[in-house]
């Protein structure tokens, strides 16, 4: 088989954090980072458009140079340039890369303050515990790498779950072509919608004496078979997922969808609420005594304990099992409740794509409105925008709302909020907005209460809308910065302010515990994109999710409401 997306975009993207070990040009690893972001979301094999003879220098992110690129990798499996990288920069300070805590930025820090080359210089400088005392590290971070240096080679690194659904996608469409097939259902932590996940379980139903495991044995992406039997198997895949396969009759689909979703924690108290009612639960069905009474679907399991169905995404045990008992689960938002989008890039800054073909893409989703967010001027290596290429932008974007018929174009910014919590625009021109989205873009290693108060006081500012990406986390790669998330929150609620999920499935930021927290103290999120090319729009479903388990409502996020409730709700009085 040949250079599937993914690994053409692991190859993108660990040229792009070697390039930055380098100190490279930003905007080289920056055009790197998009592209392996694109490539991996990308529903067509580029390997495959290629051999068809199709151009990919038209692709959003691509360009000329990067499909020259991608022609060679999918020629000869690698990139010179990559290669040549690899040889300047010792090899075990790339090694340092799978330290979860331990960006491009660090190490260089790391090489050139201490002259760490490698994981044992690493271990020594740890147990001398030198490495907090360098500029922008500090105990906690010293803390963090220690931690995620027990992980290393432990294979404790999780896969983001968008990178799990691309390579879920072809191998369940192998399975259901299988005539035997009947089902076929991803479970586990997939199924809950966990923003990682450890390995996928697969559920698959089919009569007696199917020969699916074998079947499922044969899938091209496979690496290696880590056991085979009559009605289950596990495996790893060439990207290091490993996948669990039980293939179960009918009459038990229920019953092991329960069991296979989990969590183990939930399953547990279910289990005993069973016990409790003279009743048996596993994964074949629920039992009195021999007679099976539940387990075709999960539906019948939850009733056969006198329960109503809980969503997959609160299956964590973590209160769910008593609210479904005093029947107050939570009405979970969804993906159709949501109205807009209120933050996008346009390729004003560092996106990729005119106003009106957001626009158009938006109304095509049925959306009421979108907002445009290009980044403020503080962000060079962004083309952010100064004053006047805002009110440049503002004006296009009224006279564009004037062409348009069922969308609206919101005029908005994605504004660093600097050291001393100003914002990063004068209030002037902030005010020609129909609302700002604020956020910190650096100076990531502040104390929580500096770091708290300098968001606080951006709020202060009446110009203040919704605050961007609350912890500034990216999964498997940045840690969140370090604030005070209860404390925002309340300020935020004072102020007539709000904070964002965003929902790019390489930041999920309010995470699922941040939007429970904000619904305990009622304050409602926005559901963002930050797209910044056009597929990246699609990205609202990963925020569903996390709002999902998060156990938000619809009234509990800002985006579910109409233009005109969204307008009374921004205006802060
Ligand atoms: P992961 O893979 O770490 O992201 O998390 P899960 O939740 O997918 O966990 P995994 O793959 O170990 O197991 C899948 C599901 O199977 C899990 O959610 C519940 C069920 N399961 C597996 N082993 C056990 C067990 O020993 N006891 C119980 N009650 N359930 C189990
Ligand atoms: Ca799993
Ligand atoms: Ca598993």
């Amino acid at each position: 088989m040949s250079m599937n997306n993914n690994e053409i975009a692991d190859i993108f993207s660990h040229y792009a954090d070697l390039l930055e070990i380098e100190e490279a040009n930003p905007f080289r690893v920056r055009a790197y980072r998009n592209a392996a972001r694109f490539i991996s979301s990308f529903p067509k094999s580029m390997a495959e458009m290629l051999h068809a003879g199709e151009d990919l220098d038209e692709l959003p992110t691509i360009g000329k140079d990067l499909a020259a690129k991608i022609k060679t990798i999918v020629e000869t499996g690698s990139l010179p340039q990559m290669e040549s990288s690899e040889a300047k920069i010792p090899s075990a300070l790339v090694e340092l890369l799978s330290i979860e805590g331990l960006g491009p930025k660090r190490i260089r820090a790391l090489h050139r303050e201490l002259g760490i080359s490698n994981l044992d210089d690493l271990k020594r400088a740890l147990r001398r515990k030198t490495i907090r005392h360098l500029k922008g590290f500090g105990e906690k971070t010293e803390h963090r790498i220690s931690e995620g240096l027990t992980k290393v080679g432990t294979g404790v690194q999780r896969m983001s779950i968008a990178r799990a659904e691309n390579i879920a996608k072809p191998l369940i469409a192998y399975l259901e072509a299988n005539t035997a097939t009947q089902r076929v259902t991803i479970a586990g932590s997939y199924r809950r919608r966990r923003e990682t996940v450890g390995d996928l379980d697969i559920l698959v139903t089919a009569e007696a004496g199917n020969t699916i495991t074998d079947y499922f044995s044969a899938y091209e992406d496979i690496e290696e078979i880590i056991s085979l039997g009559q009605t289950r198997a596990r495996v790893r895949l060439r990207s290091g997922l490993a996948v669990d396969l039980r293939v179960v009759p009918a009459a038990s689909y229920g019953a092991a969808l329960q069991y296979l979703t989990g969590s183990r924690s939930h399953s547990i108290v279910m289990r005993k609420i069973a016990i409790a009612r003279d009743l048996k639960l596993n994964e074949y069905g629920v039992f009195r005594g021999k007679t099976r009474i539940a387990g075709h679907t999960e539906e019948d399991v939850y009733a056969a304990l006198s329960l109503p169905y809980i969503e997959p995404e609160l299956r964590e045990n973590t209160g769910e099992l008593e609210a479904a008992s005093q029947d107050k689960l939570p009405q979970l938002v969804s993906l159709n409740d949501i109205r807009g989008d209120l933050h996008c890039h346009s390729n004003a800054s560092d996106g990729h794509e005119s106003l009106e073909a957001l626009a158009s893409a938006a109304r095509e989703k049925g959306y009421e409105y979108l907002s445009i967010n290009d980044h403020s001027q503080h962000l060079t290596i962004a083309h952010g925008l100064d004053k006047n290429r805002l009110l440049k932008q503002i004006k296009a974007i009224d006279k564009l709302n004037e062409k348009l018929d069922g969308i609206t174009v919101l005029k908005s910014i994605e504004v660093d909020i600097l050291d001393d919590g100003s914002l990063d625009l004068p209030d002037a021109v902030l005010k020609e907005l129909d609302f700002t989205v604020c956020a910190i873009h650096y100076k990531f290693n502040l104390p929580e209460d500096k770091q708290t108060e300098r968001i606080l006081r951006a709020m202060d500012n009446p110009c203040f809308n919704i605050l961007a990406h609350p912890h500034g986390r990216l999964i498997n790669r940045r840690q969140p910065y370090r604030i005070n998330l209860e404390r925002l929150m309340r300020g935020a609620l004072d102020r007539g302010c709000y904070l964002e999920a965003n929902a790019h499935p390489d930041r999920l930021d309010l995470d699922d515990e941040g939007c429970r927290l904000a619904r305990r103290l009622g304050l409602k999120v926005a559901i963002s994109t930050d797209s910044h090319v056009m597929t990246d729009l699609d990205y609202m479903r990963f925020g569903i999710d996390q709002a999902r388990r998060g156990w938000l409502e619809k009234q509990d996020v800002l985006n579910t409401r109409s233009l005109k409730e969204l307008r009374q709700l921004l205006k802060r009085s």
